[in-house]
Formats: structure tokens, sequence, C-alpha cells
């Protein structure tokens, strides 16, 4: 049993005044095609489970391009790889109020993706003998009174969660931080996180993916990082990361002006 843990895609990220040929935002083309490179990837592992653990867009309200592209990738990866993909909200992609409307619902109507942002919640598969717990990052502050308990036994057990854990200090935005503690309360066998931009593990089988491209406010602090996407393993408990090509970001020299 195969599991893709894709993080913090950011689409519709932009940055700079540079355009493409057709134009396009460059940073934003970057970060596109960075999600597709993902996907083919994915494609060719052909896993039994797909995960995007938040932040699939950079905000709330994406560009009208943005959506279709976004839709036309999955609908395109879904023509190769049949595998259930489970999408929950981060905190650039979920509304703060519910009747703004989630975009990430729309891409509910392609076949077997399943979509979680505003509550907490366990999904059963049973074709796949899986449950999957979702809790997306509008829910985190109630994570200490969550309620792992299975309706029904399942052989995998997988979560998903989009915060900050524990005492890691780089979210700028974090608002409320999830007690390491709830991590251990089931005995998962993985947990997806998402929110962190660098791939690091913080538990035997609890691992940040990493975000596709350089999409933060501070990418030079993440430019010996390698970007890609986790493959896990749930037999064998085994991890592999799978690095792929982006545009560099080169971090200079400070220069001194005096
Ligand atoms: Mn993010």
């Amino acid at each position: 049993m195969k599991l893709v843990h894709i993080g913090d895609t950011h689409l519709g990220f932009r940055a700079y005044n540079k355009t493409t040929d057709y134009g396009v935002n460059m940073r934003q083309a970057d970060v596109y095609h960075s999600f597709r490179r993902v996907l083919d990837k994915t494609a060719e592992i052909n896993p039994d489970i797909v995960i995007i653990a938040g932040d699939m867009f950079h905000s709330v309200r994406p560009d009208n391009f943005t959506v279709y592209t976004t839709f036309n990738a999955l609908n395109d990866f879904r023509k190769k790889c049949a595998a259930p993909m489970f999408i929950i909200g981060g905190n650039h992609d979920t509304p703060k109020t519910s009747d703004a409307g989630c975009i990430l619902d729309l891409y509910r109507v392609i076949p077997n993706i399943r979509v979680v942002h505003s509550e907490s919640k366990s999904l059963d598969v049973p074709e796949l003998d899986l449950r999957v717990y979702c809790m997306p990052y509008r829910t985190i502050k109630d994570a200490g009174t969550a309620d792992f308990t299975p309706e029904s036994e399942r052989k995998y057990n997988v979560f998903i969660l989009h915060g900050t854990v524990g005492d890691m200090k780089r979210g700028m935005h974090d608002i409320y931080k999830v007690d390491p503690e709830i991590l251990d309360r089931f005995e998962w066998d993985y947990i997806a996180l998402g929110h962190i931009h660098i791939c690091e593990q913080v538990g035997e089988r609890a691992w940040y993916s990493v975000s596709t491209d350089y999409a933060s406010t501070s990418v030079w602090e993440e430019a010996s990082h390698p970007k890609g996407f986790i493959e896990y393993d749930l037999e064998e408990h085994k991890m592999t990361f799978h690095k792929i090509e982006t545009r560099k970001v080169i971090d200079m020299p400070v220069i001194d002006a005096a």
C-alpha cells in the first residue's frame, strides 16, 4: 500500500514583474509547472492514495487562470491515476467565514477527489481497508479535544493535518500550535503534515512533505532545501523523498553598502 504525500503547492503564487511570452507572471507559471511535474511523477509511481496536505492555493480567491489550469492538471492526472485523492484546507486557501465559499469545493466534481476544509472528520475508504482522518487548518484550534476513535476498524489509518506542531518557529502567521501529544494519541500508520515548507520528520511516522516550489515570503531561507514530495510505503514504513526540478533560488552574499 503506497501513499504519495504532497505539501503546500501554493498555486496562484506571484512574485516580481517578469511575465512569460503568454503574459503570465513568471513565478506563477513556475509554481504551476512544478505542480504538474509532481503530478506526472506521482502518476508514474501509481500509488494507492494521494494526499495534498493544505495550501493547494496561495490565496482564498485565486485568479480564474489558476482555478482552471489547476482543474486541467487534476483532471489530466485523474486520467492517468485512479487513486483516491484527499485535499485539506490550509491557512492560505480557507476563508475565515463560511459564507465566502471555499474554492477547493469545486474540485470535488473530479472523480474520487475528497475535500475537507471546515471541519475535522474521518473518511472511510472500505475498498482499501483505509480510514483517513482530516484536520484542516481551520480546526486545529480544537485539536486538543479531537476524538480519533474510529467508527469502524480499518487496517490502515492515516492522519492529515495542516498547521504547526510543537515548538517549530517558522510559521509567522501561526495563531494556534498543535501539541505534538495528539500525534501519539492513536496508532497512525502515517501522519501527513502540511504548513512547513521544508521536508521534516516530527515523529516516527510523521512528516512535513515540503512545498513543491519556493513560494514563501522569505524564499532565501529555503534556498538550500530541495523541493519535491514524499512517497511512503504503509507496509514497510519506508519513506522516499522525490526531488523535483524547480527554478533555482540563489541567496546572494551580503553587500557592504558603506
Ligand atoms: Mn503554506
